[in-house]
């Protein structure tokens, strides 16, 4: 009896997965990297951090420094890069897809509301901060919060009906309005010294409660709860170095990236472990990525059903390539290829 349970249960699992050539099915932190050379982005195990891809987007002259990478919530990735001042979109198999906007004056932190991207930047340049709205329709991006005379914006986080905004200029963690203004008492006021100094990625982490990467001494990973209350702050040994980006991992460890490293620690032994120390890397903001599930006939998983797709099938006609062989039933044929032609075009969802 358990003999013939278990042969059914393999029956149906071998009914039901058909196998895809691209690889990322469940959670990773993607972490971009910007590198000497070409930047990159690296794919870690929101588990427990360790390694999964240290090229989920191979190094791409694109990213000269890229800082920050989000779901846009329409199957592909946004990437902000600080240097080129612009933001890139990917497939869910780390290729690129195109440019959402070029030209801006720097783009740092990003973060999706309402179906827009919301971009920090300004401190590369100096001609002061601004956040831009830039829809994803193609429409040119829009100044949505003008700090002129306030500051630099950096890492971004919805609050509210707003956003919860790092200011690098006076280290406060600023509250933008739906509207885009600032408004005038910040949500923490930091005198930079003693607290929060340089305040890089911020995170909800649920509850009303906020983490938020100090980079400058006293560098480490500061938590606020709803009322603006500095419940809790790690900081050196513990955080071993200046760090930029951070997540709570499904350990309860924390993550954090800073320069060639890639760090956690135990907020209960406060003991930190190094994950990465890779030479020539800079690692920077740390972004937990739910990929979609696969789309039937998309075959490279970029995202859209096309000529790419079609070739792969054509190219292992008769076979019994197990990718090309959509319908698992064993050879390349005239039904997988109609369940591409079926499917053809941008993946749904
Ligand atoms: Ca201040
Ligand atoms: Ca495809
Ligand atoms: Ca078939």
């Amino acid at each position: 009896m358990k003999q013939l349970l278990a042969i059914s249960v393999s029956t149906i699992l071998c009914a039901t997965a058909h196998t895809t050539a691209y690889g990322q099915t469940s959670d990773v932190l993607l972490i971009p990297d910007s590198g000497p050379l070409l930047g990159r982005v690296w794919a870690m195990s929101p588990v427990d951090g360790s390694l999964v891809n240290n090229q989920f987007i191979l190094p791409d002259a694109r990213l000269t420094q890229p800082i920050q990478i989000v779901d846009s919530g329409r199957r592909t990735l946004l990437v902000t890069d600080e240097t080129a001042r612009a933001v890139y979109e990917y497939a869910p198999n780390g290729s690129y897809v195109g440019t959402l906007a070029a030209g801006l004056e720097g783009a740092y932190g990003i973060c999706m509301k309402d179906g827009a991207a919301f971009v920090t930047s300004g401190f590369s340049n100096n001609l002061g901060g601004k956040i831009y709205r830039i829809a994803l329709d193609g429409s040119a991006p829009t100044v949505f919060s003008d700090w002129a005379g306030i500051g630099d914006p950096r890492g971004i986080a919805p609050y509210g009906a707003g956003f919860l905004v790092g200011n690098s200029t006076d280290d406060d963690l600023e509250v933008v309005t739906a509207t885009g203004s600032v408004v005038p008492v910040p949500f923490f006021d930091s005198d930079g010294i003693a607290s929060l100094n340089f305040p890089q990625q911020i995170h909800d982490i649920g509850g009303g409660n906020y983490m938020v990467v100090g980079f400058s001494a006293p560098w480490g990973i500061y938590f606020f709860d709803a009322s603006a209350i500095n419940y809790a702050s790690y900081r050196a040994p513990e955080v071993f170095l200046s760090p930029r980006g951070a997540y709570i991992l499904d350990n309860g460890e924390i993550l954090y990236t800073g320069g060639t490293r890639i760090d956690r620690f135990s907020t209960k032994t406060y003991l930190n472990t190094n994950i990465v120390n890779q030479l020539g890397s800079s690692f920077r903001w740390v972004t937990r990525y739910t990929p979609p599930a696969p789309c039937v006939g998309d075959l490279n998983g970029d995202g859209s059903v096309n000529a790419s797709d079609l070739a792969t099938v054509l190219g292992a006609w008769g076979s019994a390539d197990p990718i090309a062989d959509l319908d698992d039933d064993g050879t390349v044929a005239a039904s997988d290829l109609a369940i591409v032609l079926g499917a053809w075009g941008a993946c749904a969802g």
